[in-house]
């Protein structure tokens, strides 16, 4: 009798091995940004591992790429899964990396049972799902969603000032061709991500598999404070407009409401300061910094920004700066859906998995999936919560067992 095989171990430890090599900072960490070398040759090596594994290739105007293995109804909504292969800086060898893996080897395990399945299943590599070159994530499946239109990639740029629109195009991609990679609802049967957990709860619970019933979304916001440059020595503290200290007090009150917020999973960060002049006997006259607040309830997320908005306008009055809040994006979080949840929990229950419900505080392409497609997510372990830092680290052992209850749900729902 058919059936699935169980994943293997040595096949996805050697893919993550291997595209791990592919990296720009072998001293720190693994860093492969969107479209440098680096992140191309890692592009190749999967297109290269979908193509043996037996599957068709093909990547669209955005950059998206996909493996598929053919159902025996090929016209009917497909089924994906997939994660990204793009990195914050200096981060760990499996955010991302073990979704589009873990999806390479849930394929395989489907293709070679010879168990029949009605709709294609597709691997995905989405493009950019980290903002670290143009400040904004997910730029591969919000195109998908149609949350990135054309003249939106002409007007993010990178540090050097090239638009994504512009690298695209370097590329050979078409930016006419964008309408074929908006997708709308039913065009997508179903999509099941794999993804380290990034936090601690299932290490620390001993559990194997995390399921995803919502994923946080981010606010990102950029502040610019204007103050006064002066002479760090002759200038009188009570005359001074000091744009670094008017932004340490912004940022100390940005934690104050994410720690009193009414939501648990409402969190907020500030990972990026730019400090002009920048010497050490000269009074800031500006200071730059990006915002970072999460939740998994819009409305927290709201009254957050209300307040945060308000503590400005008193730091504005109090110091005599100016602030410039430019809200780069304000995205909603999103629900998994019900019937993929159980039939996750479904196959956790048959495979004697242990299994925990739970909210990502991590945002995912599943987030911009979900406006055209039902998703669920299942998550494997990091060690020690550890995340976006090179001792990242999931074992392998574990990412098969994600991905066996991962082939298990994407073949049920293929058989559909
Ligand atoms: O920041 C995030 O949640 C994701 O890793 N890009
Ligand atoms: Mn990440
Ligand atoms: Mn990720």
């Amino acid at each position: 009798m058919k059936q699935l095989g169980k994943a293997s171990v040595e096949n996805i430890k050697n893919d993550l091995v291997n595209l791990a090599k592919y990296n720009s900072t072998p001293e720190n960490g693994i860093t492969r940004v969107l479209f440098y070398d680096e992140e191309l040759q890692a592009r190749d090596f999967i297109k290269a591992r979908m193509a043996e594994n037996g599957m068709t290739v093909r990547e669209d105007a955005a950059g998206n790429i996909f493996g598929t293995i053919e159902g025996s109804e090929p016209d009917a909504a497909p089924v994906w899964t997939g994660s990204h292969i793009d990195t914050v800086l200096n981060a760990g060898m499996f955010d991302g990396t073990a979704g589009v893996i873990g999806g390479m080897e849930a394929l395989r395990l489907i293709r070679e049972s010879g168990l029949s399945h009605k709709r294609n299943i597709e691997v995905i590599v989405y493009t950019s799902e980290e903002p670290t070159r143009f400040g904004l994530g997910c730029l591969g499946s919000r195109a998908m969603a149609g949350e990135l239109t054309a003249a939106d990639m002409e007007e993010i740029k990178d540090q050097d000032g090239l638009s994504f629109a512009e690298v695209l195009q370097n590329l050979g991609h078409d930016l006419n061709d964008l309408q074929a990679v908006k997708r709308k609802k039913g065009d997508v049967y179903a999509a099941v991500e794999l993804h380290i957990e990034q936090g601690a709860i299932l290490d620390t619970k001993n559990i194997g598999i995390g399921i995803i019933t919502t994923i946080s979304a981010p606010t990102d916001i950029k502040v610019s404070v204007s103050g006064t440059q002066e002479h760090a020595g002759a200038t009188p503290m009570e005359v001074r407009k000091d744009a670094m200290c008017a932004a340490a007090e912004i940022m100390l009150g940005l934690e104050g409401l994410a720690r009193n917020a009414g939501d648990y999973s409402t969190v907020a960060t500030v990972g990026k300061v730019e400090v002009f002049p920048g010497s050490t006997n000269v009074i800031p006259g500006r200071v730059d910094f990006s915002i970072d607040i999460r939740s998994a309830d819009m409305e927290d997320k709201n009254t957050l920004v209300q307040k945060l908005k308000a503590i400005v306008k008193c730091v504005e009055a109090v110091r005599g700066v100016c602030v410039d809040l430019e809200i780069v994006t304000h995205d909603e979080p999103a629900d998994a859906d019900p019937r993929i949840i159980s039939l996750i929990e479904t196959a956790c229950r048959q495979s004697g998995q242990s299994y925990h419900l739970m909210v990502s505080g991590a945002y995912h392409d599943s987030m911009f999936v979900s406006k055209f497609a039902p998703f669920g997510m299942i998550f494997v372990p990091s060690k020690n919560g550890i995340s976006h830092h090179a001792d990242e680290w999931t074992d392998f052992a574990d990412i098969a067992k994600g991905t066996d209850i991962l082939a298990e749900t994407l073949l049920q729902l293929s058989q559909e």
